[in-house]
C-alpha cells in the first residue's frame, strides 16, 4: 500500500488510482486527457463533492524526472478524499479538484527504467538523433519568442518544431479547451528551487494586470510555509523575474489563452543539496508544505474577489 516513503513508478500510481476510484465512487471520477506519444493513456482524476462549484486545475510531473510532483499530487489527492483536518475538509467540499499526477507518462515511465535525468517527452524528431521536447516550452503562447526556449533538438528546452508537436501538450490543450469554464485556478507542479513562480515567464518588461493580487497570494503561500517546523523559505515573484525567461510554458498559455487570472508553477524542494533527486525521506515533509501553502493561496484568492 502507498505510504509515500518511497518513489513510486507509473504502473504503481495507476493501481493506486483505480483503487482509489474504486474506494470512493460518487466523489471521484476518472478522465482521459488524451495520449502520449507512446499510446499512454494521460489519466487524471476528479474529485467532486456536488455539481459547478468553482475548479481547481492541478498538472503534474510535465518533466519527467521531477519525481516529487507525482508524489505530491497523490498525496493531495489522498489527503483531499481522506483528511478530517477542517481545512482540508473545506478544500476538498468547496472546490471541483481535476488533477493529472503524471502529465508526461512516457518520460516518467522513461526516467524510472533508463535514465532517471530524463526531462522531456520521448517523442523521435526526423532531423536529429537526439530525442523529445520540452513539454513546457511548447504551449501556443509566446512559443520561441526571447530566447526563453531553444530550437536545438538536443538541448534540455527544445520548444519543439512548432507549439503543440508533442501529442501530450496538444491533448492537454484540447481538454483545457473544453473544460475552460469549469475552472479558474491552474497550478503546475516542478521541482526544483522552493519558489511560486506566476506569469510571465516570457518576459521581464510586462507584467499581468493583476500582478499585485498575484504577489500578495505568493506572500500567503510562502508565509504559510515558512510557519511550518521546517521553517522551508519559498520565494515568490515572476518566472521571468525570479526564475529565468520561459516562453511557451503550461500557465502562461492558460493565463493568455484561456484568460485566466490565477495560474502558477510551484517548485518543490530542494534548493539544490539533491535538486531532482529529492531523497524519499523528504516526500511528507514536501507535502505537509504543499498543503499549507495551497490552504493559504486559495485563501488569499478568495478574500481577493
Ligand atoms: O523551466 C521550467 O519549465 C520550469 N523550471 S524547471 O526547473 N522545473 O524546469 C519553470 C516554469 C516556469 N513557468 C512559467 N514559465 N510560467
Ligand atoms: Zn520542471
Ligand atoms: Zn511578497
Amino acid at each position: 500500500t502507498f505510504g509515500w516513503k518511497r518513489y513510486y513508478n507509473l504502473d504503481e500510481i495507476e493501481a493506486w488510482l483505480d483503487e482509489i476510484l474504486q474506494t470512493h465512487p460518487g466523489i471521484t471520477e476518472d478522465f482521459s486527457v488524451g495520449q502520449s506519444y507512446e499510446g499512454r493513456r494521460i489519466r487524471g482524476i476528479k474529485i467532486s463533492h456536488g455539481s459547478n462549484k468553482p475548479g481547481i486545475f492541478i498538472e503534474s510531473n510535465i518533466h519527467a524526472r521531477e519525481w516529487i510532483t507525482s508524489a505530491s499530487a497523490t498525496w493531495f489527492i489522498n489527503e483531499l478524499l481522506t483528511s478530517q483536518q477542517p481545512e482540508v475538509r473545506n478544500l476538498a467540499n468547496s472546490y471541483d479538484w481535476y488533477i493529472v499526477p503524471v502529465f508526461n507518462v512516457d518520460g516518467f515511465a522513461y526516467s524510472h527504467q533508463s535514465d532517471r535525468m530524463w526531462r522531456k517527452t520521448r517523442q523521435p524528431h526526423p532531423t536529429s538523433s537526439c530525442i523529445g521536447v520540452d513539454g513546457n516550452r511548447n504551449f501556443d503562447s509566446q512559443w520561441m519568442v526571447n530566447n526563453g526556449a531553444s530550437d536545438d533538438p538536443c538541448s534540455e528546452t527544445f520548444a519543439g518544431p512548432v507549439p503543440w508537436s508533442e501529442p501530450e501538450t496538444k491533448a492537454l490543450s484540447d481538454y483545457l479547451t473544453s473544460i475552460r469554464d469549469k475552472f479558474s485556478v491552474y497550478i503546475s507542479f516542478h521541482s526544483y528551487g522552493q519558489w511560486l513562480l506566476s506569469p510571465y515567464g516570457h518576459t521581464k518588461e510586462e507584467f499581468p494586470e493583476n500582478y499585485n493580487d498575484l504577489l500578495e497570494i505568493g506572500d500567503a503561500f510562502s508565509g504559510a510555509i515558512k510557519n511550518l517546523v521546517y521553517g522551508t523559505e519559498y520565494v515568490h515573484g515572476s518566472t521571468a523575474t525570479v526564475l529565468y525567461v520561459a516562453s511557451g510554458s503550461s500557465v502562461d498559455w492558460v493565463f493568455n489563452e484561456l484568460d485566466k487570472k490565477v495560474g502558477f508553477t510551484i517548485e518543490f524542494r530542494d534548493k539544490a543539496r539533491f535538486g531532482f533527486v529529492l531523497p524519499p525521506s523528504q516526500i511528507l515533509a514536501n507535502c505537509e508544505e504543499l498543503m499549507a501553502g495551497m490552504i493559504a493561496l486559495i485563501d488569499r484568492t478568495n478574500t481577493l474577489g
